[in-house]
C-alpha cells in the first residue's frame, strides 16, 4: 500500500516533555533533508515579527511583544517545507505517470519539493505537461463558461490570505454559486454554528491577555504540543501563577502534562520542566457531553445547598437572569441525568467529575479552550453547545480572563470566512456586494465539503476548483472520491507542492503552482503584503520576503484574477489587474463591503499583535434571536451518533507530531513514542488481550457504520496503549478510508472523524 513504510518501525513509550531537547532534534532532521539555504534559515527568524510573515502552520495568536524568536518546532518545520531547494519540474513529470505516482506516499510526493511550471494534464502519457498560463486560463474558461455555475465547485484551504480569499469569494458569486467549502467545515465548523447559536458569535470571545486573567483553564480535545505549540509559553505561564488546568482528552498527550521551553536556555540546560495540567481526565472519545454534564450536575447540586443555607451561590444567578434563556430547562435536564449513565458514557468516575467541578466552582475566571476532539464528532455542535452551558452557569463569558476559546487550524482558516469563504448567505453582506459591484448575487445555499463529496461520487458536480489543500486526501470516503473524481470535466488544483489530489486527474486537469506566503511577492507596485486573522480575530499583516521558488509562480490573488477574468464578463467597477498590480486596493475593497471590522484596514496592516476585530458576545451583547445567550439541553449523553456494540470501537483518527494535516513531514510520533512508521493501532492492553491479539500484530480496520458498504484499511501495527477501553486511535489521513461521507455532524457537517464506528479484522 502507498502508505505503508517500515523503515525499522519503532514503538516505545517517551519519556520527556514537549518542547525540550526533543525539538531541536527533530529540526535538525528536517533542516538539512530540505536542503534549507543559509537566506531561509534567517527567514526563519522574521516568523510572526512586525513586517515579518505570518507563520504558515497554525492559527493561533501571535502576541505584540514577541519573544525572542517566535516561532515553535512546528512553524520551523512548516517555513522549511515551503522554502526547501528541492524543485518538481516539468521534467520529473516527463519521467512518471500518474498512474506510477499513485503509488508513491504522501511523503514522497511532497518531499520533492515545490511545483515551478504550470502544468497541464495530458490523458494520452498520463503525464503533466509544462503549459502557459495564458492557455491555462483560456480552457479553464473556456471549461467553466457553459457549465451551470450550481455543478462548479471553489474549494479553498485555510492557508490562503485574506486578499486572495476576497477575491475568490466574490469570483465564484459572480460566476453565480456559492458553492465554497473550505477546510473549516472538516475542522471548526461545529464551532461556527455552535457557538453562533448560542452566543450570537462564530467565534471564541478571548485574546491574549485574558490568559493573564484567568484563574483557571478547562482544556478539551486539543493537541497542544503538536498542533498549537506556541501557545504552550501561555499556558506555561499561566501555570506559574498558579492557574489550574484541567484536561479532558482520552490519550495523554505529552503537551497537556509538561513542557521545557526550547528557547529559554537555563530550562534547556537544566532539564526544567512545567508541568501543565493540574488535573488530566481520559474521557472516552465523545464521552465529553457526559462529563461536562457531570460538572453540572455537582455545581447545581452545591447551588440548591447554598442557597438552601442562605450562602453564596455557587452559579451566577444575576448573570443567568440577566443574560441568558433556557436555564430552566437545562438544570432540569442536569438534574434528570443519572450518575451511572455519565459514569459510563464519560468514562470517568463521579469522584474525578467532582475534583473538576471543585476546580470550576473556585474560580472567578474560566477559560475554555477545545479542538478537534469536541468538534469532531456526530454531536460535534452539541459538544459545543454543552461547553457554552457550562460557561454560563457561573457567567463566564464576557469577562476578562473568561470565555469559549476555539484552537483553529489553519493560518486563516477564520479570516476567510470573515472575507465570504462561505456556502451560506446569511454571513455575507449580500445587498452591499451587488452594491459595491453591480450584480445579482446568488441566495441559494452552495456546497459545504459534505455535499461536495455526495455530488463528486453521485456525478452532479461537474468542475472543482481547489485554492490549496488536498481535498480528496482530507475528506471522508477517500475510495470512492478517488474512483469517482476521473468524471469531472475539470479539476484545477493551485498548490505549491504535489500531492495525491493531483494524482487523480478530471477530463481536463491543470496543477497551478502558487507563491508560498513566505515569498516575496512583486506586482506592479512593488512588493506586496498579505493579511491572515488569527484564533482570537486578530488580524495582521505578513510580508514575504524569500526568494520565490520559481520564476514561473504566480500569486494566489493573481491566479484568482486570471480564472476571474476568464469566467466571468467585463465589470467596468472591478478591475482585477488594478487589484493584482497593488494588493493595497483589494484591502480597501474589503473595507468598503466590510467597514466595521476592516476601518483603516491598510493603515492598521502592521499592528503589533494584530488588529482586533471586535466581538459583540465579548461585550455581552447576544446577537441570537431571542438577544440572550441560549442554553440547550443536548439530546443525550454520547456525542457520537452510535450505539455501542459487541467488538464496535471508537476510532479517533489522530494527527502526529510530524505532519501538518495531509502534509506527512517524517514518520515519527515523538510525544507518543512512534518511530518509523504511520501504520499504528493505538489500543487498551486490555482490549487487545480481550480481542485475542497481540502487541506487534498486524490487522486491519473495518468501517462498521451499518450501512452495508464495505471500507477497509489493511496494514496496522497493534500497539497498548495508555487509551480508554472501547477506542481506538490511527493516524489522519490513512484512515480517511474507513469514514463515511455520512457520518459527519449533525448541523455543521463536519466530519465526524473522532469517533468513526470500527471493527478490527485480522
Ligand atoms: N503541527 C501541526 N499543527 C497543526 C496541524 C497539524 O496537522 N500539524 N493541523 C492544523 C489544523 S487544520 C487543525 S484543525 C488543528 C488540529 O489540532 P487539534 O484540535 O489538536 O486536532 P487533532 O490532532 O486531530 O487532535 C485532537 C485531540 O483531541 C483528542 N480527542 C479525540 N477524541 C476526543 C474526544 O472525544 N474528546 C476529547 N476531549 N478529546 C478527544 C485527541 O486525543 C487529540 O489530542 O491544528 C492545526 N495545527
Ligand atoms: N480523518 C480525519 N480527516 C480530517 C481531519 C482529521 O482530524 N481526521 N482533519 C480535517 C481538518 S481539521 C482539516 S483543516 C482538513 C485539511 O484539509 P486541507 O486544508 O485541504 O489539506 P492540507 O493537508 O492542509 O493541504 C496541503 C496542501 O496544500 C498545498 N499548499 C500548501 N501551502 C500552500 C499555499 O500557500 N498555497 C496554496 N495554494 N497551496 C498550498 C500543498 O500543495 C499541500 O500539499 O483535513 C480534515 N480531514
Ligand atoms: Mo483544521
Amino acid at each position: 500500500m502507498a502508505d505503508q513504510k517500515s523503515n525499522e518501525p519503532h514503538i516505545a513509550p517517551f519519556g520527556g516533555p514537549a518542547g525540550g531537547w526533543g525539538s531541536v532534534r527533530s529540526l535538525a532532521e528536517i533542516l538539512p533533508r530540505e536542503r534549507i539555504s543559509p537566506e531561509a534559515l534567517r527567514e526563519l527568524a522574521r516568523q510572526n515579527k512586525p513586517d515579518g510573515f505570518a507563520c504558515v502552520s497554525c492559527a493561533w495568536a501571535k502576541p505584540a511583544d514577541h519573544h525572542p524568536a517566535e516561532f515553535c518546532e512546528e512553524g520551523a518545520k512548516a517555513t522549511a517545507w515551503e522554502l526547501t531547494t528541492l524543485r518538481t519540474t516539468p521534467a520529473f513529470f516527463a519521467e512518471h505517470t500518474l498512474t506510477e505516482l499513485r503509488g508513491w506516499r504522501d511523503y514522497d510526493l511532497e518531499q520533492h519539493g515545490r511545483l515551478t511550471h504550470p502544468l497541464r494534464y495530458d490523458p494520452a502519457t498520463d503525464q503533466y505537461v509544462a503549459c502557459s498560463w495564458g492557455e491555462a486560463f483560456t480552457e479553464i474558461g473556456a471549461r467553466l463558461r457553459p457549465l451551470d455555475p450550481k455543478s462548479v465547485v471553489f474549494y479553498s484551504s485555510g492557508r490562503t490570505s485574506l486578499e486572495a480569499s476576497y477575491m475568490y469569494a466574490l469570483m465564484a458569486r459572480m460566476y453565480g454559486n456559492q458553492n465554497l467549502p473550505d477546510s473549516s467545515n472538516m475542522c471548526h465548523e461545529s464551532t461556527s454554528v455552535g457557538l453562533k447559536a448560542a452566543i450570537g458569535v462564530p467565534v471564541g470571545t478571548t485574546q491574549l491577555k485574558d490568559f493573564e486573567l484567568c484563574d483557571a483553564i478547562f482544556f478539551f480535545g486539543q493537541n497542544v504540543g503538536s498542533n498549537a505549540p506556541r501557545m504552550l509559553h501561555d499556558l506555561r505561564t499561566c501555570r506559574k501563577r498558579g492557574v489550574e488546568i484541567v484536561t479532558f482528552n482520552p490519550l495523554k498527550e505529552r503537551g497537556l502534562e509538561r513542557f521545557t521551553d526550547p528557547q529559554n536556555p537555563l530550562e534547556m540546560a537544566t532539564l526544567k520542566e512545567t508541568a501543565i495540567s493540574t488535573q488530566y481526565h481520559q474521557v472516552r472519545a465523545g464521552g465529553d457531553i457526559a462529563a461536562m454534564m457531570g460538572i453540572a450536575k455537582f455545581l447545581v447540586e452545591w447551588n440548591d445547598a447554598a442557597v438552601a443555607n442562605g450562602e453564596t451561590p455557587v452559579l451566577d444567578l444575576d448573570f443567568i437572569k440577566a443574560h441568558t434563556s433556557g436555564f430552566g430547562a437545562f438544570v432540569h435536564a442536569v438534574r434528570a441525568a443519572a450518575w451511572d449513565d455519565i459514569e459510563r458514557e464519560s468514562g470517568l468516575a463521579r469522584s474525578e467529575l467532582e475534583a473538576s467541578a471543585r476546580i470550576y466552582a473556585k474560580a472567578k475566571a474560566v477559560l475554555a479552550i477545545y479542538g478537534m476532539g469536541l468538534t469532531q464528532h456526530v454531536k460535534g455542535v452539541e459538544n459545543v453547545r454543552m461547553l457554552v452551558n457550562l460557561l454560563l452557569l457561573r457567567g463566564n463569558i464576557g469577562k476578562p480572563g473568561a470565555g469559549p476559546t476555539p484552537v483553529r487550524g489553519h493560518s486563516n482558516v477564520q479570516g476567510q470566512r470573515t472575507v465570504g469563504i462561505t456556502e451560506k448567505t446569511e454571513l455575507v453582506p449580500v445587498d452591499r456586494i451587488e452594491e459595491q459591484y453591480g450584480f445579482t448575487a446568488p441566495r441559494e445555499k452552495g456546497l459545504d465539503t459534505v455535499e461536495t463529496c455526495r455530488g463528486v461520487i453521485d456525478g452532479s458536480v461537474k468542475a472543482f476548483i481547489g485554492l490549496g489543500g488536498n481535498f480528496l486526501r482530507a475528506v471522508p470516503e477517500t475510495a470512492a472520491m478517488e474512483e469517482a473524481w476521473p468524471r469531472l470535466d475539470l479539476s484545477v488544483q493551485i498548490a505549491t507542492k504535489l500531492n495525491r489530489n493531483h494524482l487523480f486527474p478530471g477530463k481536463v486537469s491543470y496543477l497551478l503552482p502558487c507563491l508560498g506566503r513566505i515569498e516575496e511577492d512583486v506586482q506592479a507596485s512593488g512588493p506586496q503584503a498579505v493579511s491572515v486573522e488569527d484564533s482570537t480575530s486578530c488580524i495582521h499583516g505578513s510580508r514575504g520576503k524569500a526568494p520565490p521558488a520559481s520564476k514561473h509562480l504566480l500569486s494566489e490573488p493573481a491566479i484568482v484574477a486570471g480564472i476571474a477574468k476568464a469566467i466571468l464578463p467585463k465589470n467596468p467597477r472591478l478591475d482585477w489587474d488594478a487589484w493584482v498590480a497593488d494588493y493595497a486596493v483589494i484591502r480597501d475593497a474589503i473595507e468598503q463591503t466590510y467597514p466595521e471590522v476592516f476601518k483603516d484596514f491598510n493603515a492598521r496592516l502592521f499592528t503589533p499583535g494584530g488588529f482586533w476585530k471586535g466581538n459583540k458576545a465579548a461585550e455581552r451583547i447576544w446577537l441570537t434571536p431571542s438577544k440572550k445567550a441560549e442554553f440547550l439541553v443536548p439530546s443525550g449523553l454520547s456525542a457520537t451518533g452510535f450505539a455501542d456494540a459487541g467488538g464496535r470501537y471508537r476510532l479517533m483518527t489522530l494527527r502526529s507530531n510530524d505532519q501538518f494535516n495531509t502534509t506527512i513531514y517524517g514518520y515519527h510520533d515523538r510525544f507518543r513514542g512512534v518511530k518509523g512508521t504511520r501504520d499504528v493501532l493505538f489500543m487498551h492492553a486490555a482490549d487487545i488481550a480481550d480481542a485475542g491479539l497481540r502487541e506487534g500484530q498486524i490487522v486491519a480496520l473495518e468501517s462498521d457504520a451499518g450501512d452495508g458498504k464495505r471500507r477497509r484499511r489493511e496494514g496496522l501495527i497493534v500497539m497498548p496503549y495508555d487509551i480508554p477501553r472501547g477506542c481506538l486511535g490511527a493516524y489522519y489521513p490513512e484512515c480517511n478510508v474507513l469514514m463515511p461521507v455520512e457520518h459527519h455532524a449533525e448541523q455543521s457537517h463536519v466530519p465526524a472523524a473522532k469517533s468513526v464506528p470500527v471493527r478490527i479484522a485480522v
